[in-house]
């Protein structure tokens, strides 16, 4: 199988859920808590008794995920923690030894399958819980055990669950931050784990977040396009906030804001992997579910904008994830379609600049439509008129317009030419 055949269903999605749950989500200071406050691990372990999240939680997620549009999903089946979401040989510190004693991620995955969803795992290299992690050299025997551990559990995942669609690996940096490049694969004998993990899953989707390159990028916080290979930009609702549960959190972004996002990252032929933390008992808190599920209506109607669509460089945007002050919104592109995404409406006239491609037709995808409209290839300029004065969908109103070939961005050699156009 090609890369681009593996990566077929991945690019026809654009959108996906991620879900970040673990004894983090008891304390309610995010994923990060453990470390950032130097909890010794015996006292950390004690949190694992108290891992009791509600009956059937994981259907929450999976109906979040649904509503919010979404055609995967990626559970962190451990975090930094060590704390393990699932049945393992090489660990006792898990849900299916403490708690509430459930191999949550068996839930998920029969879940999310039985959705129609595609099943991805998170898995941290790192685990806090290792001296050998932090001081290899002064702890060898502990790094050896970290490693047995995870080739243990990488393979436990890769093997109990049936057909796993992508694994993002993370916390693949070293503590000291030295090793680049080849020493932190080593450091994770990262060849060979990826190897492994191919020989049992021959279709999945692997992150380059051990050290090797693999199949995807997926950078955190921002919407970035792939410079050598595809790229999953994965984003918190919450603005500088933890992945975990954070119980007061003051900063949301707006339903808004998170369709930027992802027609940003689709506009850039990327995928967008939007988190959600769940509450101590596993369910999923309103300020959340309520911010997907516009963003899925949104979908539900104007999907053919974004589902199994291609990058297009018509501008739009000049920075991702952001509305520009004199842009009205991102395109993206199936074929010689463009679909303008425009978050700013701008009243019964539209106008877009630097289009070289012919314009042969405009309708609004929502309503089916047309608009007339005229395209100097002079300038590149396209006015579509006679449009509503007021948007008519809140989020964003997409104009479909039909180009007599793939849409291109009009070179500007002369960039004083307008003034007297
Ligand atoms: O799971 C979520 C985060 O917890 C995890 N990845 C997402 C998906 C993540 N962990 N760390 N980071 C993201 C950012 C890394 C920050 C670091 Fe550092 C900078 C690690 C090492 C240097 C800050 C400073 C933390 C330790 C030292």
């Amino acid at each position: 199988m090609t890369y681009e055949e593996r990566m077929k269903w991945f690019n026809e999605a654009r959108f996906g859920i991620y879900v970040h749950y673990g004894l983090y989500s008891l304390l309610g200071r995010g994923e990060w808590t453990m470390y950032s406050e130097r909890i010794p691990a015996a006292e950390y372990a004690k949190l694992a008794d108290q891992f009791n999240p509600a009956p059937g939680c994981v259907k929450e997620w999976v109906e979040t995920a649904k509503a919010a549009g979404a055609k995967y999903m990626v559970l962190t089946t451990r975090h930094h923690e060590g704390f393990c979401l699932f049945d393992s040989k090489y660990s006792d510190f898990t849900s299916v030894k403490h708690g509430c004693k459930r191999d949550i991620v068996r839930e998920y995955v029969d879940a999310a399958r039985e959705a129609g969803l595609k099943v991805g795992l998170y898995y941290s290299l790192l685990d806090w819980r290792f001296p050998g992690y932090f001081e290899p050299e002064k702890y060898p025997e502990s790094k050896e055990a970290l490693l047995t551990q995870i080739f243990g559990q990488v393979r436990e995942l890769m093997t109990n669950y049936g057909q796993i669609d992508v694994l993002e690996y993370d916390g693949g940096w070293d503590a000291r931050l030295q090793n680049k490049g080849v020493d932190k694969a080593n450091f994770w004998r990262a060849q060979e784990l990826n190897a492994m993990v191919r020989e049992l899953q021959p279709t999945i989707i692997i992150n380059d977040r051990s050290g090797t390159e693999e199949d995807i990028e997926t950078p955190e916080q921002v919407v970035r396009g792939g410079k050598q290979k595809m790229t999953e930009s994965c984003m918190c609702i919450g603005e500088s906030c933890a992945w975990g549960y954070t119980r007061f959190n003051p900063n949301w972004k707006t339903s808004e804001q998170l369709l930027q996002h992802l027609v940003q990252a689709a506009q850039l032929g990327g995928n967008y992997l939007l988190n959600i933390g769940p509450c101590p008992d596993g369910s999923i808190r309103i300020e959340e579910y309520e911010r997907v599920q516009a963003v899925g209506s949104w979908l539900k109607i104007n999907g053919e904008a974004i589902y199994n669509s291609q990058s297009c460089e018509l501008i739009g945007a000049t920075q991702p994830g952001l509305v520009d002050l004199n842009l009205q919104g991102p395109w993206t592109r199936k074929g010689n379609i463009g679909y303008w995404c425009i978050f700013r409406w701008p009243g019964e006239t539209a106008t877009a600049v630097r289009i070289a491609t012919p314009v042969k037709k405009v309708t609004m995808l929502a309503t089916g439509k047309e608009y007339p409209f005229t395209w100097d290839k002079n300038n590149g300029k396209l006015t579509v008129t006679g449009l509503p004065k007021m948007p008519q969908d809140l989020l964003a109103n997409v104009l479909k317009v039909e180009f007599e070939d793939v849409p291109r961005r009009k070179e500007e050699p002369d960039l004083a030419e307008w003034i007297n156009y």
